[in-house]
């Protein structure tokens, strides 16, 4: 499988889930942007959306949608234990975090990597984010993990929008839970070689 990635971005989610499916996968870099892939060809032609991720599976087939990937590659392994067995309330649970986090707390960021957005949009973004993130601090406390004890694929996914916040001097100290969750998540060895694959790491001085 090749996962078409662009540093930092929504795709992280899709390639901590491989990591931590232990799948075989190797890591294709688009630049969103331009649309071009590090060789100068067009990524439009693999997903015509040009977003990332998108999955192209060894059998030639492309599946895009961060949220159809993870599942489908948490399926690939179900011994993994990265989502419940479908057609369980706890599968239904994990959608129910998934829907959540891709319509309410991925695309709420959105506005603040274009400058043309102007302040008061940004102004507007930020506080809405802060709403979301009352409430997923009010989720996790007491909590390891979204749905309880157990990583799954929407913690993937939660870390790598949260992660954000990095890039936009948003500080989580206000949130404790929501602050400890994501030193949590980052924690894990398969989350550090994902980042690490990215360039996402610091430097140590
Ligand atoms: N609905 C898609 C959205 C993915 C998405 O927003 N990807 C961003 C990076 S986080 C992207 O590639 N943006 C470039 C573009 O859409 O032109 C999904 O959930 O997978």
């Amino acid at each position: 499988m090749q996962l078409y990635y662009s540093p930092g971005a929504c795709s992280l989610a899709t390639h901590i889930t491989l990591r931590e499916a232990g799948l075989p996968f190797e890591l294709k870099r688009a630049d969103v942007k331009s649309k071009k892939l590090e060789d100068g060809s067009d990524f439009l032609a693999i997903n015509s959306k040009g977003a990332v991720p998108a999955l192209r599976l060894d059998n030639g087939q492309v599946l895009t949608e961060g949220v159809a990937i993870m599942q489908y590659l948490a399926d690939q392994k179900p011994e993994a234990g990265l989502a419940p067995r479908n057609g369980t309330l706890e599968r239904y649970r994990l959608q129910e975090w998934l829907n959540y986090i891709t319509s309410e707390v991925h695309k709420s960021f959105s506005p603040l990597w274009n400058p043309a957005a102007g302040a008061q949009v940004h102004e507007y973004t930020r506080a809405n984010l802060e709403k979301k993130f009352d409430w997923l601090n009010t989720q996790l406390a007491g909590k390891q993990y979204l749905t309880g004890e157990t990583f799954t694929i929407a913690d993937a996914y939660l870390f790598a929008v949260i992660n954000w916040t990095n890039f936009l001097g948003i500080d989580l100290a206000r949130w404790p839970a929501l602050r400890d969750y994501q030193a949590r998540v980052s924690a894990r060895p398969k989350v550090q070689e994902s980042l690490a694959a990215e360039g996402l790491l610091k430097k140590a001085a």
